[in-house]
């Protein structure tokens, strides 16, 4: 026991008492966790169509679940952010959430092509992001601009381009109603990313106003209300369209 108590790893591990922003990579773990278990069982409530879009709802959270799960122990131990964990669980999970948009519009005409096309888009976001938070991090604010190039391009294909004229054309106001939730998601939601990013000491527009410690805390926020509150939207949608089909 002794040996055990005075372990440096036990005395790092902790979580003190005013460390709020390890709190929240703790209460992100297990809200993803718990959205995770809640999506996968209410699966089996829904019409056979929509339990390919809950699944995915539930991979997202599962996901983010697990590394939620090293990067609280990256943050207790070192205090630093967990950039590598971070874009790893982001370059997996954006690409799903574009999976969601697509298995919804499917049945009123989306093609493949969409999807790669937001993928492409996100997968530019995040690399350009990832580069400008690790190796060129000193022209944080010229990779910051090329990743919002990439977030754009989402913005439109959901607000302007094919995925709104999809949407708009069908003839199913609860898809319509869950669409545009999910878009406001996508203009409001992803918003808090950027917000988080330029706290970057180096040349972050936002560097004086928050702290670079307090990256994390906005990241670890867009992340639950983004997983999660996608998710339900999903969630509603298969359950108002299940009830409307049985009655
Ligand atoms: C579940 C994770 C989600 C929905 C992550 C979304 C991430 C973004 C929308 C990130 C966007 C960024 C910019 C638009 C510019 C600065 C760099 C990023 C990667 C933080």
């Amino acid at each position: 026991m002794e040996t055990l108590f005075s372990s440096t790893l036990l005395f790092n591990a902790n979580l003190a008492q005013n460390d709020y922003v390890g709190f929240t990579f703790f209460i992100g773990y297990m809200a993803m966790f718990a959205a995770s278990v809640f999506f996968f069982f209410e699966r089996g409530q829904v019409d056979g169509k929509w339990k390919t879009s809950l699944l995915i709802s539930g991979l997202i959270t599962m996901i983010a679940a697990v590394h939620y799960f090293y990067m609280r122990d990256v943050w207790l131990e070192s205090g630093t952010s967990p950039t590598q964990f971070r874009y790893i669980d982001w370059v997996l999970t954006v690409p799903l959430m574009c999976v969601e948009f697509y298995l919804i519009l499917k049945a009123f005409g989306a093609k493949i092509g969409l999807l790669w096309k937001m993928i492409g888009y996100s997968m530019l976001m995040l690399v350009a992001g990832y580069l400008g938070e690790t190796a060129f991090r000193s022209n944080s604010v010229l990779w910051g601009i090329i990743s919002t190039l990439g977030y754009v391009g989402i913005l439109y294909e959901v607000w302007l381009g094919s995925a709104r004229k999809l949407a708009s054309n069908s003839n199913d106001p609860h898809l319509q109603k869950a669409f545009s939730a999910l878009a406001w998601f996508v203009l409001v939601g992803w918003a808090i990313y950027p917000i988080g990013y330029m706290a970057i000491e180096t040349d972050g527009w936002l560097r004086n106003v928050i702290s670079v410690r307090n990256m994390d805390l906005i990241y670890n926020i867009g992340d639950a209300v983004n997983k999660i509150g996608f998710g339900l939207v999903i969630y509603g949608l298969a359950v108002n369209s299940t009830a409307a089909s049985r009655k």
